[in-house]
């Protein structure tokens, strides 16, 4: 191909994958590899586990999005211990399906009704400064159907579970400290229901701090799981930092018969670099499955709509999840 037609050409390609996209509602840059990625699963429940020590494992993953060649990359764990993904969202990367974001989707179609999902994350200090503004990192989204119904959140330097039936009640959760320079291991149990007979649990480095019942999603589709790094507001304004860089390993999603020892990474060597000592952490654990009812759980249904200026949950602001 000469160089004139391939300058031609190019942008009508992008063009035509972009259409291709928007019209099945999620980007199958990726092949289908759910066969090859339950074949790694340790257990008969889990439908996911990659720890990114193998070959092309970012194959395993559904839909891709990222704008830039440092979004996504599969690098050195921090720490010791392997290999781990990272993502970095700069606040000038080119806008990916309506704003800025680094994601990957997990489990998309294989959905059912109890669902465990988990991973380590390591936010690095220097890359990952708290400001009050807001991104979301994990995100439980139905197709079509608006903000995501769950998702994780930082805000402030905290770890926060946003999740409800329905946009006017959805509840805030406070999950405890973004820790720094160290790997934390959260995992979260859900049944999926718009119902009453809705579950969410949430355990953060082994440690019960949500158990939620109630309606986890809307009246809709079962949702698919995405992780990384979205930050709408980067699509029309600056914050106070313009770069996230975050690390995720060993992502398991397990269906119902799964069990909390199954879903954490006991094969892996947790190290926390001695720079820093955490305060107010559990350390990252191997510790076995308590039954021990949570502490600090349900917050009030109760919550005001519109207590936070920012809305950043309003309907339509996230539309695309
Ligand atoms: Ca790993």
């Amino acid at each position: 191909m000469n160089f004139r037609l391939r300058y031609i050409l190019a942008p009508v390609l992008v063009g035509a994958l972009a259409f291709s996209c928007d019209k099945k509602d999620m980007e199958e840059i990726s092949p289908d590899m759910s066969a090859s990625a339950s074949s790694l699963a340790t257990s008969a429940s889990l439908l996911f586990n990659q720890g990114f020590e193998g070959s092309n494992p970012l194959d395993s993953f559904h839909g891709i999005e990222v704008g830039a060649s440092h979004s996504l990359t599969v690098v050195d764990r921090p720490g010791g211990g392997g290999k781990t993904s990272r993502f970095e969202l700069r606040q000038n990367d080119p806008d990916v399906k309506g704003s800025r974001r680094a994601e990957f989707t997990v489990i998309k179609d294989e959905t059912q009704k109890e669902m465990w999902y988990a991973f380590e994350a390591y936010f690095p200090a220097k890359d990952y400064v708290d400001e009050d503004n807001d991104e979301v990192i994990n995100q439980w989204y139905q197709s079509g159907m608006g903000t995501p119904s769950a998702a994780l959140r930082t805000k402030g330097g905290r770890l926060q579970l946003r999740v409800g039936n329905n946009a006017d009640t959805r509840e805030k959760i406070d999950l405890g400290p973004v820790v720094k320079d160290q790997w934390q291991s959260v995992v979260v149990h859900m049944v999926h229901s718009y119902g009453s007979d809705g579950l969410t649990e949430v355990w953060v480095n082994g440690k019960k701090i949500v158990s939620r019942k109630g309606g986890n999603m809307y009246d809709g589709p079962l949702p698919k799981w995405k992780m990384g790094v979205y930050k709408s507001a980067w699509a029309s304004q600056t914050t106070t930092t313009d770069r996230r860089v975050l690390f995720f390993d060993n992502i398991r999603v397990g269906k119902v018969g799964a069990t909390l020892a199954d879903m954490l990474a006991s094969g892996t060597t947790t190290t926390t670099p001695t720079t820093e000592v955490p305060t107010t952490t559990t350390p990252p654990t191997t510790t076995t499955p308590t039954t021990e009812e949570p502490t600090t759980t349900t917050p009030p249904a109760t919550e005001a709509p519109n207590s936070n200026k920012k809305a950043p949950n309003n309907k339509g602001q996230n539309k695309k999840g």
